[in-house]
């Protein structure tokens, strides 16, 4: 129970609307957390794994039309279109409401109300906000304690917190794919989501909150909120641990990259890699002028697919215990998970991510190819010992990457943070799995952001130039990385995961001023022989098409920027045009 009137007050307005059997307050404690678990097993909402193999690990398994986000049945429901701009759906808020309420109405009607205060970064720090979530799932409950942070000590701070906090409405109902709604109410501080279970869609924390209302704080409030992995790298030739932001859209390897394990090599040369956070960073001038960062999230709800010993340890260690596990197959002999990808041992006796029985020659994929884990990011074998300093972490540089076979060169560098800005706005990336629709799709992206920026799409860009302004000499450098450019074949030419050491090497070194670039239209390129190649099984000729722009490519890429600023519904900020009109 939490001492605030209007958190009483929504609680008492939500059980009449929804009409739950019983209310339970989530405190997020082990006792608690087990009898959840019990009672989940008991209802087939979990499936226990082996707890010698995997300790506190489950299996979830989702309806099978709830498996990604849903961005055409999101909404940001602001008074004014506008403010929520052409890359958004927009729903005006009292019709919002009033047809979710109809949905929502006695939904919970022989369930229990889970109610959990969490907070959104670390709780005794200036990047700290409060929400409750509401939810009829057992799964969301236990999910949401992972990824946010739940506990005594949070619930406590609602009492001097009066009315901010944000209200996050979830209700399961019966997984209506046709009446299924994420909405966001930003002037109210408010989400509502309705028939969908699935991470991104339910556990509001994350990207509701975390992303679509934040961005909408941080551009009020002075500070950023953005969909960027945080990450430390000890080189040699630096004394001290250097921190860096990364953003890419959902899907293209940001937990690969934050938890990235580098080669015994390179271990050797005195490099090092730690993890802060894998998928949302909150990023704050602190009061050296500098620009600073926390990881929002206190979990990670990592992609299963592609995930193995070779390439990326780190992530699959992270998920060895205390994880649950959503769409997976299931080893029936001994009661562990499995995916395409993870071994070159199938499981003999298993079970489909749809319940089916399965085997490898059945001609299915046996694991939906956005299964996920949800594991406490505590778990992870490289975590930073800064990971919850409530100050964050201090920024020299930001990554921006996409995902493209052709075109975006493997690595370069912006001229200043305003061309960093504009690399930023163009962004454009192919679709993945992690959201509904065609994969493979390239779209633009701004920032990774597009299905993630809670207000216009002009502003939010106007919003990064002011900052820039604001951090001055002190603004971190930006950087354009895309690990994924194929060659005739449709294969990748760079090795990526733990290799991708050498290209932040590269940008470590830029940072510290040490090398020399070569110029082109899109931003600066390292020259020849300063990425580390040697030891790597690699094309130099397909080595140098990667580091290099193609000059035709980049005029028809000008002709599909100019094309996708002019679709803006409030203007693009002038200093990006004036950088497009000079490339
Ligand atoms: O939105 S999720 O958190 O489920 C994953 C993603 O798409 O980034
Ligand atoms: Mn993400």
């Amino acid at each position: 129970m939490i001492r605030n009137k209007y958190v009483q007050s929504w609680i008492q307005e939500m059980n009449e609307l929804l009409s739950p059997e019983d209310i339970v307050w989530v405190d997020g404690s082990e006792s608690q957390m087990k009898l959840f678990k019990s009672i989940a097993c008991g209802t087939l909402e979990l499936i226990e794994l082996n707890q010698d193999l995997m300790p506190g690990c489950y299996l979830h398994r989702s309806d099978e039309s709830d498996v990604c986000r849903v961005e055409d049945r999101t909404f940001i429901c602001c008074e004014n279109k506008i403010d929520a701009g052409f890359t958004n759906n927009w729903w005006e808020p009292n019709e919002a409401i009033n047809k979710l309420f109809s949905i929502a109405k006695d939904s919970y009607q022989g369930r229990i109300m889970y109610v959990i205060p969490f907070s959104m970064a670390n709780p005794n720090s200036e990047f700290c906000k409060l929400g409750i979530e509401i939810t009829d799932s057992i799964y969301v409950a236990l999910s949401m304690v992972t990824m946010s942070r739940v506990s005594k000590e949070v619930s406590k701070k609602f009492s001097s917190a009066g009315e901010n906090w944000t209200k996050c409405l979830h209700c399961s109902c019966n997984c209506d794919k046709d009446e299924r709604y994420i909405c966001h109410f930003p002037e109210k501080n408010m989400v509502i989501s309705v028939n969908s279970s699935y991470g991104g869609n339910a556990l509001l924390g994350k990207k509701c909150l975390a992303l679509r209302l934040a961005s909408y704080m941080g551009k009020k409030e002075g500070w950023l909120a953005e969909h960027m992995l945080i990450m430390g790298i000890k080189a040699p030739y630096n004394d001290e641990v250097k921190y860096i932001c990364a953003s890419f859209p959902s899907g293209c390897g940001k937990t690969d990259l934050a938890m990235m394990k580098i080669s015994e090599e390179y271990e050797k040369k005195g490099y090092s890699v730690e993890c802060v956070g894998d998928d949302i960073s909150w990023l704050r001038i602190g009061p050296d002028g500098r620009l600073w960062a926390m990881n929002a999230e206190h979990g990670v709800f990592g992609a299963c697919a592609g995930i193995n010993r070779k390439n990326n340890p780190n992530v699959l260690e992270t998920s060895r215990k205390n994880t649950i596990f959503t769409n997976v197959i299931l080893n029936n002999d001994n009661k562990t998970v499995w995916w395409e990808g993870l071994d070159d041992n199938p499981p003999e006796n298993a079970t489909d991510w749809l319940g089916d029985s399965w085997d490898k020659d059945c001609g299915r994929i046996g694991a939906q190819k956005n299964s996920r884990f949800a594991a406490p990011i505590t778990n992870c074998p490289c975590l930073s010992k800064e990971y919850d300093n409530p100050n964050g972490v201090p920024i020299s540089a930001i990554i921006l990457g996409v995902k493209r076979k052709k075109m975006t060169p493997l690595v370069f560098e912006a001229q200043d943070w305003n061309h960093g800005v504009f690399i930023g706005s163009i962004m454009s990336s192919e679709t993945t799995v992690a959201s509904s629709g065609k994969v493979g799709v390239l779209r633009h992206d701004p920032f990774g952001m597009l299905p993630f920026c809670g207000y216009n799409m002009s502003d939010y860009l106007q919003h990064w130039i002011d900052m820039g302004a604001k951090l001055g000499d002190k603004a971190p450098k930006i950087f354009g990385v895309n690990w994924f450019r194929t060659d005739d074949k449709e294969e990748y030419i760079w090795p990526g995961f733990g290799e991708n050491i050498r290209v932040i090497d590269w940008i470590l070194r830029r940072c510290n001023g040490s090398l020399d670039v070569e110029m082109s239209s899109l931003g600066l390129l390292p020259k020849e022989g300063d990425i580390k190649i040697d030891g790597l099984v690699i094309d130099e000729k397909k080595f140098k098409s990667i580091c290099n722009l193609d000059a035709k490519m980049w005029n028809d890429e000008t002709k599909k920027i100019k094309e996708f600023y002019s679709k803006f519904d409030k203007p693009v900020p002038r200093e990006l045009i004036e950088i497009l009109n000079q490339s």
